[in-house]
């Protein structure tokens, strides 16, 4: 035997039903739903992306529904397409069943209700049961969504000259800095779960000039947040050659406004499902770090307690500030404090005090932190041991800078906390698939 590599269909999708209208045709799915009438039945199937409406009646054929067909049988449903009309005068097109081969029966009832629009328990009895509850046309649009946000900076950095590459998330340090790092024995040595691919992106960039990864990542959070996860999908880029930070902010502008276009397109009946509302940019608005926390004080008069960094209260009027003042969801914040930035990060030439770095708030979420990085050796040694770091520590990560790096800066982007947002929810953990919190590592 030998295989060619050519895949024989022999059904159909849904979305060719146009091309087949009154046709006998096959389709596969499973059995989502069914609603039994007085002399006919619905049998909603559901496919890789769709639900189709199969109609069962005495009146299309010799065919007689057997009591095991149940929902969650995969099956082969042969039957005629037919056109209908929306409510809009749109075609919508279903199948009248002429017969239906049962290719797998579920051993047992779904213990949750995934049929209606929404499924029918709280986050918790969702999240418990998430290979079942996904199943809902709803919950698993979310991820289509993601996986959308996801294509949209893959192709958008692509088409920019980016370099996709995938880092090492067994550590020899831990990136960020902090407590929230994971520590693995290996083998007897202690060893980190990458907090992110800051320390590798920066190597490629002397490599590639110009590098993204779309990749998990782990932070130990201790607390129980509805913005934290413990592990979350990071999308980062890096470049070189920058002429300053807002080159970056430009790109992540650019990506922004790719992948929202592309969610319009190419995702819209996930967006409608999900009611998503999808941004528009045209330009972000820029403000100052301390001119942010001015805002705080006085146009929401509002007492920061951490003149370093914002709370989630502070982020949130930022947002509406933004919202009122530019009418943009978004809103990058710069200039951020020295004291409260990793050590790879630039210090402005004209306030070391302040740093040439950023974050990006959407819809009053912080949802990247980015900015220029130190690339001179002697500069960033002399930055580590200033903050009490053992530069020896860091030998591989400091090759970059001995041996030759271009200014250069990146960032990362959260990708649950962007889906968070821009789907309206409110816990970080409806945006997660399989989410990984300081009480859940199951399923
Ligand atoms: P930072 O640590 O700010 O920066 O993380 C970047 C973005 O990642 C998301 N994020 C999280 N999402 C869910 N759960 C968490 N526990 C969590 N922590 C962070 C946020 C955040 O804005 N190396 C830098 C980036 C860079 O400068 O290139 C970094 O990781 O959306």
């Amino acid at each position: 035997m030998a295989v060619t590599g050519e895949i024989k269909k022999t059904t159909v999708e849904f979305s060719d039903f146009g091309k087949h209208e009154n046709e006998i045709v096959t389709i596969k799915g499973t059995v989502h739903n069914i609603r039994m009438m007085s002399d006919f039945a619905f049998v909603i199937l559901r496919t890789a992306r769709e639900t189709v409406q199969c109609v069962y009646s005495e009146d299309f054929s010799s065919y007689r529904m057997p009591p095991e067909l149940k929902e969650e049988c995969a099956v082969k449903v042969t039957g005629k397409v037919v056109a209908g009309e929306t409510r809009e005068g749109t075609k919508r097109y279903e199948l009248q069943i002429h017969d239906v081969e049962i290719l797998s029966h579920p051993a047992a009832i779904s213990p949750v209700v995934i049929t209606k629009k929404q499924v029918q328990c709280d986050l918790n009895t969702n999240l418990d049961y998430r290979p079942v509850t996904l199943r809902n046309p709803r919950e698993r649009a979310i991820f289509k969504i993601q996986e959308g946000i996801q294509r949209g900076f893959r192709e958008f950095l692509t088409s920019q000259n980016f370099t996709e590459v995938h880092t090492p998330k067994i550590n020899y340090a831990g990136a960020e800095g902090g407590t929230n790092v994971f520590k693995l024995d290996y083998f007897g040595k202690q060893v980190f779960l990458a907090q992110s691919p800051q320390l590798y992106k920066q190597a490629l960039v002397g490599v590639y000039e110009r590098v993204f990864e779309i990749a998990p990542v782990f932070r130990a959070e201790h607390h129980d947040t509805s913005r934290h996860l413990n592990e979350y999908i990071s999308m980062d880029f890096e470049m070189g050659f920058i002429d300053s930070f807002e080159d970056i902010m430009n790109m992540e502008t650019g990506a922004l406004k790719y992948i929202m276009n592309l969610l319009k397109t190419e995702y819209a009946n996930e967006v409608s499902l999900l009611h998503a509302d999808i941004p528009e940019i045209t330009e972000i608005p820029v403000i100052k770090f301390m001119d942010a926390k001015q805002v705080i004080m006085k146009q929401f008069k509002y007492q920061p307690t951490d003149m370093k960094d914002f709370d989630p209260a502070e982020e949130e009027m930022l947002g509406k500030y933004a919202k009122k003042k530019f009418n943009s969801d978004f809103i990058f914040v710069t200039h951020y404090p020295s004291k409260k930035r990793p050590f790879y990060t630039m210090d402005d030439p004209e306030d070391p005090e302040y740093t040439l770095s950023f974050d990006l708030l959407f819809r009053g979420l912080e949802i990247t932190s980015g900015g220029q990085r130190v690339h001179d050796y002697y500069e960033q040694v002399e930055k580590m041991k200033r903050l009490g770091m053992n530069p020896e520590q860091f030998e591989t990560y400091l090759m970059l800078h001995k041996y030759g790096a271009p200014p250069h800066g990146g960032l990362g982007l959260g990708l649950e906390r962007l889906t968070m947002h821009l789907l309206g929810f409110k816990n970080v953990r409806e945006a997660t698939m399989f989410p990984r919190d300081i009480n859940r590592v199951t399923p």
